[in-house]
């Protein structure tokens, strides 16, 4: 049986991409530090496929933590197939001179450190059965900066350098791995930026129509749908107002 490893399916792509894959009928991993959602997407899932799900709760910045729930996923979840490295998040759109140490951490030890424990500990199983898929969510942010963005945008570069770094070290074991680097969705990414302002959130939406999680979802599905011999190595996706870090609002 397929296992799917998604981080991050409390919310947003995470979740839709869970739901998504989950029709597949193959056994899959969730994460998240929310539990009550986290158990409920697991819930709904199992009640409307022939998806096995198990959640599993903690903080991707906690690298023992990371360790504990991995290493102890009942056989049946352990010889993950794709890992999906979704968990993430921006805090806060200051200009350096204002930014606040802990928000950089937070990103950093999300974006970038939370990313590598989950790979360091999943990608050793894959290169001993020589098989596996990698997919990180990077961002249009991987490639642009804008004003206020600085920590998140280099963490998201990093990403990419971390994408480009894995399908180097595991080309000798057929390990596929694509970055898919969306702009501007609407999820709960800017209530989390913005620390629960949602008038500051929704404002980020207005005028134009965002990606929505669906449609990052929609493009995981085909990623994993091309045959062997095939890796999709970077998809960048906007709304088709956005360009460039430019989105075009109508007034
Ligand atoms: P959401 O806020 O809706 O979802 C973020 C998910 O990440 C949640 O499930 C959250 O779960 C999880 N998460 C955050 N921090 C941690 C942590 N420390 N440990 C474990 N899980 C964590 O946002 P999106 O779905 O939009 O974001 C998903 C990814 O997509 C992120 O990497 C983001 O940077 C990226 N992205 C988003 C874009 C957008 O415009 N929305 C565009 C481009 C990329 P919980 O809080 O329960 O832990
Ligand atoms: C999230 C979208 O525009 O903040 O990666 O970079 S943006």
């Amino acid at each position: 049986m397929k296992v799917i490893f998604i981080t991050g399916a409390t919310s947003g792509f995470g979740e839709a991409i869970a739901r998504t894959l989950a029709k597949q009928n193959v056994h899959m991993v969730i994460t998240g530090r929310t539990e009550d959602k986290l158990r409920k997407v697991a819930v709904e899932i199992e009640a409307s496929t022939q998806t096995k799900v198990l959640p599993l709760v903690f903080d991707v910045r906690d690298p023992k933590a990371c360790e504990e729930a991995i290493s102890n996923m009942p056989q049946e979840f352990r010889e993950v197939d794709v890992l999906i490295n979704n968990a993430g998040l921006a805090v806060e759109l200051n200009p350096v001179q204002n930014g606040l140490l802990d928000d950089w951490e937070r990103m950093i030890d999300t974006n970038v450190k939370g990313l590598l424990y989950v790979t360091r500990l999943i990608s050793p199983g894959m290169v001993e059965r020589k098989r596996g898929h990698i997919i990180n969510i990077g961002s249009t942010a991987s490639h642009e900066v804008y004003y206020g963005g600085n920590v998140y945008c280099a963490t998201k570069h990093a990403v990419l350098a971390l994408t480009k770094a894995m399908r180097t070290d595991f080309l000798p074991y057929n390990i596929k791995v694509t970055q898919i680097s969306p702009g501007a969705a609407e999820t709960n990414f800017s209530l989390v930026r913005f620390k629960g302002d949602s008038a500051r959130a929704d404002k980020v939406y207005e005028g134009y129509d965002p990606l929505v999680a669906q449609d990052i979802a929609d493009v995981v599905e085909f990623v994993l749908s091309r045959p062997p011999h095939v890796c999709l190595n970077e998809i960048i996706m906007t709304p088709t107002a956005q360009f460039n870090g430019v989105i075009h609002k109508e007034k």
